[in-house]
């Protein structure tokens, strides 16, 4: 059975998760205790030398990287529906996979970090910055469709969904975004969805 290792508060790990349970794959939940700096220990180290969550093992595949690991389940168990392959569609969904490893890692995950964490090496007014440029863009994106490229949802969707619907955590408000806020409960509303905490 599928494993994946990961943290309940941690957004990246939610994301293979929200996708594991959308397409209705059973899979063993191993949590790895970041508080208590479990991804630090040898034995994890063995799994995966970044120390990260989320890892994902899979048979002999061993695989870390939320963006890398929705790609897997995407083409492995949900087909074109969550990954299309002809060039172009790819490359709009590897768009948002990108922003989300980008921009919104920089904006609104950072804040989150800084507020919830007390991550105080980061620059507060720089990531609330980037927070503020990028919802602008997505929410001026969102304002004609319904999901971020296509007619339904796609793992773009999934990958970007969780630090923007936890903004608030990193004390970013969403009202002045109101696509991005109708955006996000269409993702509540899919069947199978399941909620992380804060959300
Ligand atoms: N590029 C990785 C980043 C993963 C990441 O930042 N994981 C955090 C939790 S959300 C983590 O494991 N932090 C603990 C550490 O770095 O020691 C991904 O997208 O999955």
């Amino acid at each position: 059975m599928i494993k994946l290792y990961g943290h309940e508060m941690s957004g990246n790990s939610y994301k293979p998760r929200l996708l594991l349970e959308l397409l209705n794959i059973e899979y063993e939940w191993v949590k790895v205790d970041l508080m208590k700096g479990e991804q630090k220990l040898p034995e994890y180290l063995a799994l995966n030398p970044l120390g990260q969550v989320p890892l994902l093992v899979d048979g002999d595949t061993k695989l870390a990287d939320a963006q890398a690991i929705l790609v897997y389940l995407a083409r492995q168990h949900g087909g074109d529906r969550w990954l299309p392959l002809d060039a172009l569609p790819l490359a709009q969904v590897v768009r948002w996979l990108s922003t989300t490893a980008g921009e919104i890692r920089q904006g609104p995950e950072h804040s989150r970090l800084y507020y919830l964490f007390g991550a105080t090496s980061i620059n507060i007014e720089r990531a609330h910055q980037q927070a503020e440029n990028i919802l602008t863009q997505l929410d001026r994106h969102l304002s004609t469709r319904n999901w971020l490229e296509f007619d339904r949802p796609t793992i773009a969707d999934i990958a970007v969904f969780p630090y923007v619907a936890l903004a608030n955590d990193g004390k970013i408000d969403l009202a002045p975004y109101p696509s991005v806020l109708a955006w996000i409960d269409r993702i509540k509303q899919l069947p199978g969805y399941i909620p992380m905490a804060g959300l």
